[in-house]
């Protein structure tokens, strides 16, 4: 393709322009952990350590609240992020044979 820079036949007068480079920011995810009567408290601390980084104070506190709300956040993160650690809960969760449940949500 000609172009002002790769042949001699155009005027010397050329046109400078810019465009910002367009970086969209991800939408985020809310990895939900819901209570239910049966998973033991320590499975859940021990899975909130082991899934989601936390430390035993943060995963603690997470599952008392799930515990005692019904529902709480363990993250938010991209959708690809979002969606392993929900796949790796319900994977750890059925392996051990507790009904442990898991979603997300878009922020
Ligand atoms: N409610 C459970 C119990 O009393 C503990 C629990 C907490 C279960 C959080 C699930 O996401 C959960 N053994």
């Amino acid at each position: 393709m000609a172009s002002e820079e790769d042949n001699d036949t155009g005027t010397g007068v050329g046109v400078v322009s810019k465009t910002a480079p367009k970086t969209k920011r991800p939408s985020l995810y809310k990895v939900l952990l819901l209570n239910d009567d049966y998973t033991p408290q320590e499975f859940v601390v021990w899975l909130l350590q082991a899934v989601f980084n936390k430390d035993a104070e943060d995963a603690v506190r997470i599952m008392l609240h799930v515990h005692q709300n019904g529902v709480g956040v363990c993250g938010v993160y991209t959708y690809e992020v979002a969606e392993t650690k929900v796949a790796q809960v319900m994977e750890i969760s059925r392996r051990n044979q507790h009904p442990l449940q898991c979603t997300m949500e878009r922020e």
